[in-house]
């Protein structure tokens, strides 16, 4: 059997972070692991080919190879997807498709043969059976949770590495806390399911052999869900791993209360984390209480953020307008803290309830549900019928995103948060992409944009004042041109 795994493309959206690609000359920010993994449990003997339409076409010499295409995505893929399934099957192939889009919208693919949903650690060997003995169904799913101490590591040898900005590998799934908003438990579950830190070595191994050196992203719900394992097994192995190694800094997303443990931050760090992204979603006491988002209440946020920073960690986060409880003043407290804290990378999104979440369940019952969401939490809309008026919401969101990504606010934000940082010595392999990132930089935002006497001054300040976080500058000041032209999109 030629398998296609096809992975569809993403629309220009805050994480598509395609405009700050170029500047590095990369395609696409993440590879598509969901299709890499599943791809290490197809059978040895069987073919494969991806195509990640991020990085390039599919072709019509794609489409005559394979006998059968694998497709994943996300809601927000949708659009892609569907050209691709319609391409597929104009050219005979069976589509079986998996991952979160199919998971709550499959209805609109009556074209797929095969929907193989959840974890494909339980699903994709039913359906491989049934395959085999030539009678297939048209829906596997499954209630249990897989025990991922049995995944397979990600073929990434399917993968064109240099055409990505980063890498992802996965420790855990699920997540402890119970936000209502939220639909990763309601996918993977309250139990946090850890691999073991030899797979994580083995995964990280393949990475390194390839040539790979740039971030990796651990793409875990919740990676500090369990402490005690990160702090006596995985921390302490990745030490020791990375002591021989150059690059491969790590980005992870965490729960707030990572401020509240000291040791573990050095841990990390000293493992080689670098970044990690905090839900925080509000300054308001009352909106935290209304959408159980208990890690979150009665701290001081500000402080947490700092704290982080402090430990050599960059504070990434998400922010949320339209909660039942936000008041007009809720916008310009966003900008607040948003600014005081120094998270340059601030994803805010209007409040939307997906799909088998508490949220949605209290709203549909009190009729403010309206349709479907559209699978990007920051492009403005929104499918709840909000207690604040809908404009005075986007309204309020729209001046929050027009503030914090004016170039001489975020800036400023990025001086606040290179103020803080203190991250360790790294031993880090300079390579062409940060040659270029610094040449495209100079050309882009230090000579033609609007914004570049902000750029000179930042560059000048971090030279004088910390002149270890050059590259640190230089990355956030490209990032912060992407995520200016993605609100100019929604502002217009
Ligand atoms: C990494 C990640 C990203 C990366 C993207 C990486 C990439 N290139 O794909 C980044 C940070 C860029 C990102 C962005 C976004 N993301 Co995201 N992301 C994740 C995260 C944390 C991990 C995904 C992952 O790699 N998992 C590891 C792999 C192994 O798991 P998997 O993909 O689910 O695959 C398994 C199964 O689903 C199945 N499977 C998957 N595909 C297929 C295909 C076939 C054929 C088969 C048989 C099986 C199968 O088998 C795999 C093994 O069990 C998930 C949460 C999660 N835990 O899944 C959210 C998640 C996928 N993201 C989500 C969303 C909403 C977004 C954003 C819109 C904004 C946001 N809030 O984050 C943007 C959109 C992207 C964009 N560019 O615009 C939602 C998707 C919901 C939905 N129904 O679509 C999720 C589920 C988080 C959530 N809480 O809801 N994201």
């Amino acid at each position: 059997m030629n398998i296609l795994l096809v992975y569809p493309e993403f629309p220009d959206t805050f994480w598509s972070h395609k405009h700050a690609l170029k500047f590095l000359g990369k395609r696409a920010l993440l590879p598509p692991l969901g299709l890499l993994t599943v791809a290490a449990m197809l059978p040895p003997e069987w073919s494969l080919r991806l195509v990640d339409t991020n990085v390039r076409g599919l072709t019509k010499n794609d489409l005559a190879w394979a006998d059968c295409a694998f497709i994943s995505a996300m809601i927000v893929q949708r659009e892609s997807a569907q050209r691709i399934i319609a391409y597929c099957k104009e050219s005979g192939l069976r589509v079986v498709a998996g991952g979160p889009l199919f998971m709550s919208d499959r209805e609109q693919f009556a074209a797929v043969d095969h929907f193989v949903l959840n974890e494909a650690e339980l699903t994709l060997p039913v359906f491989l059976k049934d395959l085999a003995q030539g009678n297939p169904g048209r829906t596997y799913a499954s209630h249990l949770f897989a025990d991922i101490r049995q995944t397979p590591a990600p073929k990434w040898e399917l993968l064109d590495l240099k055409r990505y900005a980063g890498m992802s590998i996965q420790f855990s799934r699920g997540c402890p806390f119970q936000c209502d908003f939220c639909n990763v438990t309601t996918l993977l579950g309250h139990q946090v399911r850890t691999k073991t830190s030899r797979q994580i070595l083995t995964e990280l191994d393949g990475l390194y052999n390839l040539g790979w050196r740039d971030e990796v992203f651990f793409v875990d719900d919740n990676f500090i869900g369990n402490k005690t394992f990160l702090k006596t097994d995985l921390l302490p192995a990745l030490v020791e791993w990375r002591k021989d190694k150059k690059g491969l800094l790590f980005i992870t997303e965490a729960s707030i209360n990572l401020a509240d443990d000291k040791p573990l931050m050095g841990l990390m760090v000293e493992a080689g984390f670098n970044k990690v992204f905090v839900g925080i979603e509000t300054p308001e006491e009352e909106c935290l209480a209304e959408c159980s988002k208990q890690q979150n209440r009665n701290r001081s946020l500000i402080e947490d953020v700092k704290n982080i920073q402090r430990m050599g960690l960059e504070v990434q986060a998400g922010f949320i307008v339209g909660f039942d409880h936000d008041k007009p003043t809720v916008f310009q407290k966003q900008m607040d803290f948003i600014q005081l804290s120094g998270i340059a990378t601030a994803m805010v999104g209007i409040l939307q309830a997906p799909p088998g979440t508490p949220l949605h369940k209290r709203l549909k019952k009190e009729g403010r549900i309206r349709g479907d969401s559209s699978g990007d939490n920051v492009d403005g809309t929104t499918n709840i019928i909000p207690v604040m008026s809908l404009d005075a919401l986007r309204d309020g969101y729209k001046r929050i995103l027009q503030h914090i990504y004016a170039p001489e606010t975020y800036y400023q934000r990025v001086k606040t948060f290179l103020r803080e940082y203190k991250p360790p010595k790294r031993r880090v392999q300079l390579r062409f992409s940060h040659l270029l990132a610094l040449v495209q930089s100079l050309y882009w935002l230090g000579i033609l944009s609007q914004a570049r006497v902000h750029y000179w001054k930042l560059l000048l300040w971090t030279q004088f004042k910390r002149p270890r976080l050059i590259p640190e500058a230089i990355s956030l000041a490209i990032c912060g041109y992407h995520y200016r032209k993605i609100c100019e999109q929604h502002v217009a």
